[in-house]
């Protein structure tokens, strides 16, 4: 029940537990490293590890600290130091040395003073700065699904680190195995698909997911799976890596310059492939989903005499009911929550599973393995619906990346949370990025 007084409102208690919850995924993630590996950059492109033990409490702070309870910053230096990520486009990396980054312990111990200082405001159940309920729930939103993103980033992060400077949890998922896959098309028929969100809603969306619109989507047919690691050995082996003519042409510069010979989660063992998980090297499991970027992708579309699908028929195949009208799922089983049955999602696993794992998880058309298991990426690069607005109060999220050098990704992958696996949401990574859990699936128009 929400107390409603003076303009003061209360902190609903579902969203202080969702806090609660996203902080214990980022501690985790954390904690899988061992202490004297908190300076190591695991992926040239990003920050150093220590970057965001301080930033996804400097964003919360940022964001909540004094907007919501007029609080007066008390390490105004941190908070600019740690306030945003990086996402360098054009290959300059950053160069910094870990002298450069401030000590573990003041970086802890600025994490656990935001934590203190917004815990104490939050559990009085009133917020002073005259918010409305709504506006109040979209800020703690943002400040969850920022946290939870990084719980993401962060695992796709601490997967390029060396086996041996972290350490595995105890508890994991048990291997799956299914039937072999049999790869195979699903005809599309022509008809609409609505994308975004109707602003009139409750329910929480971030900017880039406004406004709702219906588009009519010409027939084509789509793999009711995502390509295995199966299929792309088969386009790795004929050369694909080194056929000019297959590449889009900033992707063969790209692999030619950085030597890009294979998906960076495969290693080379002898003249077999190993896959690179989490915490252990494995025999590639040939029917999991294969991860790659775009560029990877493309060619292999190429090869294959087929495309990647645009967002809109992406969405369509996922949601459409499949009886003509405009009307939609709100997953692309049914109208169930996610639950592990219906995919490889919500953190079930660290690694991907084979494509056929989760039948019950089917679309309408029996589009197979949708959410989960690795994002999908799309051939839209990442541009504003109409109407979009940026959030007043983080005007950047999604703006700063209307540069024609990201690309749409659809789905979800086994760490993305099941709240942002509803069917607006919305990511994106440049067309070169190779360390998202993110594959493919191809389409025939
Ligand atoms: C939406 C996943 C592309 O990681 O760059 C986190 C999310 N933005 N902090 C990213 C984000 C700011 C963003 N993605
Ligand atoms: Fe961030």
């Amino acid at each position: 029940m929400l107390v409603a007084q003076n303009h003061e409102v209360a902190v609903p208690q579902d969203l202080l537990l969702r806090l609660a919850d996203a902080r214990q995924r980022t501690d985790e993630l954390f904690h899988l490293v061992k202490s004297d590996s908190l300076y190591e950059r695991a992926i040239p492109e990003r920050h150093r590890i220590i970057f965001y033990i301080g930033h996804v409490e400097a964003f919360d702070w940022n964001l909540l600290g004094n907007r919501v309870f007029g609080l007066k910053s008390f390490h105004p230096e941190f908070d600019r130091l740690f306030a945003f990520g990086i996402d360098p486009v054009g290959g300059g990396l950053p160069d910094d040395k870990p002298a450069d980054w401030p000590a573990q312990d003041q970086v802890y111990g600025y994490a656990a003073k935001i934590r203190q200082l917004l815990d104490g405001h939050l559990r009085k159940e009133t917020s002073p700065a005259g918010l409305d309920e709504f506006s109040l729930n979209t800020l703690l939103n943002v400040a969850i699904e920022h946290r939870l993103m990084h719980a993401e980033t962060l695992a796709y992060m601490l997967h390029q680190l060396p086996l041996d400077r972290k350490m595995a949890p105890s508890t994991g998922r048990s291997v799956i195995t299914t039937e072999p896959v049999r790869p195979r098309m699903i005809e599309i028929p022509a008809g609409p698909i609505t994308l975004g969100l109707e602003r009139s809603r409750t329910a929480f969306g971030w900017d880039n997911e406004y406004d709702a619109h219906t588009v009519d989507v010409p027939a084509f047919a789509i793999d009711q799976y995502k390509v295995t690691n199966r299929q792309y050995l088969e386009f790795l082996q004929a050369g694909s890596y080194q056929s000019k003519d297959l590449w889009p042409a900033d992707g063969w510069n790209w692999i030619t310059a950085n030597n890009v010979s294979h998906p960076i989660f495969w290693k080379r063992s002898g003249d077999s492939w190993l896959y690179r998980g989490m915490f252990d090297e494995v025999p590639l499991p040939l029917d999991a989903s294969v991860y790659v970027s775009h560029a990877e992708a493309k060619a292999y579309g190429r090869w294959a005499g087929k495309d990647l699908p645009t967002e809109a028929e992406w969405q369509r195949a996922a949601y459409a009911t499949g009886d003509g009208n405009a009307s939609q799922r709100a997953y692309p089983w049914g109208n169930a929550a996610p639950n592990e049955r219906l995919g490889n999602f919500d953190f079930s696993a660290w690694d991907p599973t084979p494509v056929n794992s989760f039948p019950d998880g089917n679309s309408a058309f029996g589009v197979a393995d949708l959410l989960g298991n690795g994002w999908e990426w799309t051939s839209t690069p990442f541009a504003p619906f109409a109407g979009f607005e940026p959030f007043p109060f983080y005007r950047g999220y999604s703006a700063d990346f209307f540069d024609g050098k990201h690309f749409v990704m659809k789905g979800g992958s086994a760490r993305t949370a099941a709240c942002m696996l509803r069917s607006s949401f919305r990511n994106w990574f440049q067309p070169h990025y190779q360390y998202v859990y993110a594959g493919f699936r191809c389409v025939s128009r």
